[in-house]
């Protein structure tokens, strides 16, 4: 007999929500159970993506514990620690945020430095969900806008201004980790004029846990973050000082498409829910701000989006996920949109011959820059799929993102719940249980 499709799918999830519940610390959850062990910012929205179906009220709860680590200056830091858990490097003492910026919040250790803003996207699928419960169950959700909108048009704002200081359209980094793809070959020339000076020394928590070197970033390149956390802690995190100390500086094109994606998802929430009109308005200025900046990075002829290097004044041409940042956001003229999704489509992405499944692999198989278990320099990360198929959803094709979510389904079915996958052989690899790779199931089948 055939396996029951509807029996396998309720396993799935039972298994996806059983993982969230083993990476609960009680009001955050980790990243991941070893290589992980605190909250991150992104993951935490993806992690609250994935709760919203099972608990609103604990989904709230994930949001709040990263939203009162929020800095005064606005920013969501991207790393909040778990109180007295060792075991990632770098932790706190390295970051040493508390003794340097009266920015960072009191009570709570955190990184210096942020990550995409994926938040607006959780608050609104917990909105969502609470609207299908009971009344108190939406009072829960309907308190929690009321309690943080403020803390999330602030941290828009901070985008918008400490990070687009000359309105460009365009979100400024400063870490290659503020934009979730550590290593991503979108970055190789950046990081090739950072020159570390004197790095204190250290030693790296993460090549303990994953002992195989071909899937995490080299040694030299971790000499290099290091040295970029040293370069920040000598301007004590200020924004405008950063600006100019900073070795490394670009201009992310694929965060800058979330945040005008995030921009118009909290206004419309705002609108919604009748939050006041001018937060309202600077919303879907700033949406309109970073989609415009997205669509001036994208090539003239084929659209692929480009991220720019502010050091050395040029645009960063590569074949990398992050070419698709304008179908996130929209904006695009009609030819070249339809362009950009053949190449999406095409043998160099989701219709390369070998891949085993359909989905969109970290850097294009046909790449120099190619490697095929390597972090983002190759392999599928799950999470991707999900916010591709989300956003597809969003701006109206339907069939595309159901395609992404019924390949992203099948390759989860092995049940691994993987941080990034082989493309070819979908090898699990990276950390196992990933806490953001369990919520896309979850969000999937819920
Ligand atoms: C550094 C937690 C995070 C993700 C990032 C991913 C990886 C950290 C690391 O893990 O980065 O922030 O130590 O490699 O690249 O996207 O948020 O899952």
């Amino acid at each position: 007999m055939p396996p029951d499709p509807t029996f396998a799918s309720t396993q799935l999830a039972a298994r996806a929500a059983y993982l969230l519940r083993g990476n609960d610390l009680g009001t955050m959850t980790t990243a991941a159970p070893l290589l992980y062990p605190h909250m991150w910012s992104w993951d935490a929205a993806f992690v609250s993506i994935g709760l919203a179906p099972l608990s609103v009220e604990r989904a709230v709860v994930e949001l709040d514990t990263l939203l009162s680590a929020q800095w005064r200056n606005g920013m969501i830091p991207h790393i909040v620690f778990a109180n007295g858990v060792d075991g990632y490097f770098p932790g706190p003492a390295r970051w040493a945020c508390s003794a340097l910026t009266p920015n960072a919040p009191a009570g709570r250790h955190t990184s210096g430095i942020t990550q995409p803003p994926v938040h607006a996207i959780a608050v609104q699928r917990i909105l969502d969900n609470a609207r299908t419960r009971g009344r108190s169950t939406r009072a829960v959700a309907e308190a929690f806008l009321d309690r943080r909108w403020p803390d999330l048009v602030r941290w828009h704002r901070w985008l918008a201004e400490a990070r687009d200081p000359h309105s460009r359209g365009r979100v400024t980094l400063y870490h290659g980790w503020e934009s979730g793809m550590d290593n991503s070959p979108r970055w190789d020339g950046a990081y090739a004029n950072v020159i570390p000076g004197e790095v204190p020394p250290y030693q790296r928590e993460d090549n303990k846990i994953n002992t195989d070197a071909s899937q995490r970033p080299s040694d030299l390149e971790y000499d290099r973050y290091l040295w970029l956390v040293e370069e920040m802690k000598s301007a004590r995190y200020d924004d405008e000082l950063l600006q100019k100390v900073m070795s490394f500086a670009v201009e992310d094109v694929f965060v800058s498409a979330i945040l005008s994606v995030a921009c118009t998802v909290l206004a419309e929430i705002g609108e919604d829910y009748k939050r006041p009109l001018a937060d309202v308005r600077d919303l879907y200025a700033w949406a309109d701000r970073f989609r415009g900046g997205v669509v001036e990075a994208a090539d003239e002829r084929t659209g692929a989006a480009r991220d720019y290097d502010t050091r050395t004044e040029s645009w960063i041409s590569t074949e990398t996920v992050a070419q698709f940042a304008p179908l996130l956001c929209g904006g695009l003229p009609h030819e070249r949109e339809r362009a950009v999704l053949r190449l999406l489509e095409g043998p160099r992405f989701c219709g390369h011959p070998d891949l085993k499944y359909s989905v969109i692999p970290s850097t294009s198989p046909v790449s120099r820059d190619f490697r095929a278990r390597e972090y983002w320099r190759g392999p599928v990360w799950p999470v991707m799929t999900w916010l591709f198929s989300w956003c597809f959803a969003r701006r109206g094709w339907a069939e595309r993102s159901a395609m992404l979510r019924r390949e992203g389904l099948r390759q989860a079915s092995d049940g691994t719940f993987a941080e990034y996958y082989e493309p070819f052989t979908g090898e699990p690899l990276g950390s196992m249980q990933q806490s953001w790779t369990a919520a896309a199931v979850l969000d999937w089948l819920g």
